[in-house]
């Protein structure tokens, strides 16, 4: 399975991956999971928002015990970020059989669409439409760097972006997902681990700053006369580091768009966005209040006009006390399995509010994530599928 997804909107040049949303690398990865699905006798069916699921069962039944993950990529992301979960889940399937365990209640595998939100910038595109946490007016709208718009990303892709939205029914029909990710960071690594449980999920979210000076001559205009919008951003990006450190959370401006981005031209407007993350809501607010005001009193003596719009955000996620502590017990052997929080956003975060969920960690032996450096060990990648087995068969079939 692996080996069939791994050239899927893989770069040659850097060998990461660009599996965005709703383009041809997408429907390269949505055409494995159908095949690897049908291959397994599995029904298959693509839901309203183009969540792509494998049931063995009838879901109708409900209760259903659910797991995946998803396939799409951020820029030059790494093999591992999404794939192992989904790769895992055919894999444990497969382990049940092979261990003779009859689930009885629903099984799903899930693909979920755009985690990433690479392409159209909200993370858990798929899932928050599915949890009614996106409006489908708002997701519609979405625009692509090109202009394009979700509704017409999709449509080409053959969807109705008309049909997108809530989906209470198919929720109230899943009674537990355990999603199983690489881990986004090295505790298991530190600890001697080769699975963990996640706790929680800290709150983060994306905030695009708009910086807007006069376009003018490189050459030519004195510095004095200067409505220069990359010092305003520069200073921006460098008080994002220091009010995040002073408040022990993270803070990342990974994306810079300038215009005209001219090497000769002072810009007219230069747009950053800022991904922040910490432990506690009220921090993380703290954080970002502190960017933006540092970002206007800068914009101030600049003559640079600053405007910030909140794109996506994620409030904080306590996992299921009694799912994480059974999957504790379930994948641990001897000793329960480490338990540990993520800064990482998922679609099992996503679902939580709706749907009792879980999280198992792979180890991730560099902790390098989002990156063509992302690596797992195979042994540990089997320890994963192990361990997934153990919950879906405790979960399923005990
Ligand atoms: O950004 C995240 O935390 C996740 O990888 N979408
Ligand atoms: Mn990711
Ligand atoms: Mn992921």
């Amino acid at each position: 399975m692996w080996r069939d997804l791994a050239p899927i909107g893989r770069d040659a040049g850097t060998g990461g991956y660009r599996r965005y949303a709703w383009t041809g690398a997408d429907a390269d990865c949505r055409a494995w999971f159908r095949a690897q699905a049908e291959a397994r006798g599995l029904a298959y069916e693509v839901d309203r928002n183009g969540n792509q699921w494998a049931w063995r069962g009838d879901p109708a039944a409900g209760d259903a015990v659910v797991t995946g993950s998803h396939l799409d990529s951020v820029p030059d992301g790494g093999a591992f970020d999404g794939p192992l979960g989904v790769v895992s889940s055919f894999a444990a399937l497969d382990e049940l059989g092979a261990r003779g365990a009859t689930p009885r209640r629903p099984l799903g595998i899930v693909n979920f669409t755009d985690e990433e939100g690479a392409r159209f910038g909200v993370a858990c595109a798929g899932s928050r439409l599915t949890a009614g946490r996106l409006t489908p007016r708002r997701a519609r709208e979405l625009r692509d760097a090109d202009g394009v718009t979700l509704a017409d990303a999709m449509e080409r892709a053959g969807r109705d972006p008309e049909a997108i939205g809530p989906d209470p029914e198919r929720l109230a029909r899943i009674g537990a997902f355990v999603e199983l990710h690489i881990e986004q960071g090295r505790a298991l690594d530190l600890g001697g681990h080769r699975v963990g449980v996640a706790s929680a999920i800290w709150p983060h979210g994306r905030w695009r700053f708009d910086f807007d000076g006069e376009a003018n001559h490189a050459g030519t205009t004195r510095l004095q006369d200067r409505r220069d919008p990359m010092l305003t951003y520069a200073t921006t990006v460098l008080a994002a580091r220091k009010k995040a450190r002073l408040a022990g959370a993270l803070a990342t401006f990974g994306k810079v768009a300038v215009d005209p981005n001219g090497v000769n031209a002072i810009p007219s407007r230069v747009r950053g966005w800022l991904d922040s993350r910490a432990a506690d809501e009220d921090t993380l607010a703290a954080v970002v209040a502190a960017i933006e005001q540092a970002a206007r009193e800068r914009g101030a003596r600049d003559g640079v006009a600053v405007s910030v719009t909140r794109e996506s955000f994620t409030p904080v996620v306590e996992f299921s006390h009694e799912l994480r502590d059974r999957l504790a017990a379930l994948v641990g052997g001897g000793a329960p399995a480490p338990v540990l929080p993520t800064g990482a956003g998922h679609d099992a975060g996503i679902l939580s509010e709706a749907v009792p969920t879980a999280m198992l960690f792979v180890r991730n032996p560099t902790g390098v994530s989002h990156s063509p450096a992302e690596s797992a060990a195979e042994d540990d990648c089997a320890a994963g599928v192990g361990a997934l087995a153990d919950v879906l068969e405790g979960l399923a079939c005990g």
